[in-house]
């Protein structure tokens, strides 16, 4: 063995340092997206579909691929220096992946694309216990996300952690359905992915110990569900969240558990008396109207919907980051005995996301538990 092996090797009998079950145990440690590099998505079918207001998914046929504008930049690294500052002050280990060109054109096979960013680390992997999955996105610009976070998986893997990635889609046309058209405002919702591979983003799982839930979206089918269910086998179980959204992407602005028992839900994507039976006796906090970010510009080229105000981040079962600009969310935790700390992040919408999106919990001190 030579003695860099070994060094690695004796580092991973140590506590690994990846440990995460759960959306509320105490945060020890957590990766935090970048913006540098940031280029605004592609224009291909499974981009569009996903975006949910008509201003953005026109906009985003004009400028794909484009790298963003610095008066919406230099705001939101504004906005996140305070972040990464504020998660500090909480005691946080913070990580960040490389800073990385996601302009730069890359091909397959079958398909050319750029890149888009590592603005969100939630979205392209997923910690189970002390285990890293890379997550096999629908995007074909999201196709080598992790590359930029790959110093970091090295070395949890040399100190100790597990690290999969689940089989590379192909994501070739025949994945998308050519003819999708965004839903009515009611009826069924149309996906623009079929079975045609298992895809799915880490970012449609929530994590409550054995007990995962998810929504089926357009970045994620029945097969990448299965695909996960397998490879994580007994003790889990994977509980499917039906989602009323008309543009399903993410589940964390549909419903994020909060602590045992409490279970912060959005009205408008989900019927809460079809939630599935085990949250019977959880106390459902039935999110408020999303307050409007005066003099936001973002919001009209916002990659996600107004819901981002559900993208809160735990810090353990009491205090969650909640965004500065929303009063009711504020409140609706205050009254629930919760103890929320605002922060300013509006400005992040553009880039994917809000708290939950632009982070990914390495580590939470505790074990795994049942909860149903
Ligand atoms: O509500 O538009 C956005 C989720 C971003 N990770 C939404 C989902």
């Amino acid at each position: 063995m030579t003695p860099d092996l070994r060094q690695k090797t004796e580092l991973s009998r140590t506590a690994c340092p990846v440990n995460s079950h759960n959306e509320w145990d105490p945060l020890e440690e957590v990766i935090v997206g970048r913006l540098e590099g940031a280029t605004i998505a592609s224009d291909h079918i499974a981009v569009t579909a996903a975006i949910p207001g008509k201003s953005a998914r026109w906009l985003a046929k004009i400028t794909a691929g484009w790298k963003y504008p610095s008066f919406l930049l230099s705001e939101a690294l504004h906005e996140l220096e305070g972040f990464v500052e504020l998660l500090g002050t909480l005691g946080v280990t913070v990580r960040r992946p490389e800073p990385a060109d996601f302009s730069i054109r890359f091909k397959t096979p079958h398909w050319t694309s750029k890149g888009l960013a590592n603005a969100c680390p939630r979205d392209s992997l997923l910690v189970i216990g002390d285990e890293i999955i890379e997550a096999p996105m629908a995007w074909r610009c999201r196709y080598f996300e992790t590359h930029s976070f790959r110093p970091l998986l090295k070395e949890y893997f040399h100190r100790g952690a597990r690290w999969s990635a689940a089989p590379k889609p192909e994501l070739r046309d025949e994945l998308y359905d050519p003819d999708y058209r965004p839903p009515a405002d009611s009826g069924p919702v149309r996906y623009v992915i079929n079975e045609f591979e298992p895809v799915f983003d880490a970012a449609d799982f929530v994590r409550c110990g054995t007990d995962l839930f998810v929504t089926r979206s357009n970045v994620t089918n029945r097969s990448g569900i299965e695909w996960l269910r397998r490879h994580l086998g007994e003790p889990y179980r994977i509980h499917e969240i039906e989602s009323l959204a008309r543009h399903p992407m993410h589940i964390d602005t549909t419903i994020l558990p909060l602590a045992p028992g409490r279970l912060l839900v959005n009205p408008e994507y989900v019927d809460v008396k079809r939630l599935p039976a085990m949250l019977k006796s959880w106390d459902i906090l039935i999110a408020p109207e999303p307050d409007p970010v005066k003099g936001n510009i973002q919001r009209f080229v916002s990659m996600s919907s107004r819901w981002l105000s559900v993208n809160v981040l735990s810090i353990d079962q009491k205090r969650v980051i909640v965004e500065k600009n929303q009063p009711s969310m504020i409140r609706l935790l205050e009254r629930h005995g919760f103890e929320p700390i605002p922060c300013s992040f509006a400005s992040y919408a553009p880039f994917g996301g809000s708290f939950h999106c632009a982070t990914l919990d390495i580590r939470r001190r505790g074990e795994r538990q049942c909860y149903f």
